[in-house]
């Protein structure tokens, strides 16, 4: 009974997932600024592309109808980078991040518990 359930649970966050894919276009222009979208439970776009130290101003946009938070990690999965806790259901914030220097890929997620697990999780990458 508790595995159909889990199943069931399962299918709705992959139809999310997929939902929240469809309509994205990844990657960032220039310097100019972009928006990243916070539902329940995704970021689209999922993916940007950056250069190294660029300066990025990005609206985060909460649509979902919970609290979410965009937390950048280093390559490291641990140490924060960046952090912007806190956006209520509704609510757009600006914020201004400097990207990593060193190209790569890096994370970034929604800390409130279930939300990482849940899909909010997307991927930054510096490439020159
Ligand atoms: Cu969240």
């Amino acid at each position: 009974m508790r595995r159909v359930l889990y199943m069931m649970l399962a299918g709705a966050i992959i139809g999310l997932v997929l939902a929240a894919c469809s309509g994205g276009t990844g990657g960032a222009g220039g310097g100019a600024g972009l928006t990243v979208e916070m539902g329940d439970l995704y970021f689209k776009p999922n993916t940007l592309t950056v250069k190294p130290g660029q300066t990025l101003q990005i609206t985060l946009d909460n649509r979902g109808s919970l609290e979410h938070n965009f937390v950048l990690y280093d390559a490291d999965g641990k140490t924060v980078l960046f952090e912007k806790d806190a956006v209520q259901p509704g609510q757009k914030v600006n914020v201004s991040l400097k990207a990593p220097e060193k190209p790569g890929t890096y994370q970034y997620v929604c800390t409130v518990p279930g939300h990482k697990e849940g899909g909010m999780v997307g991927t930054l990458t510096v490439q020159p």
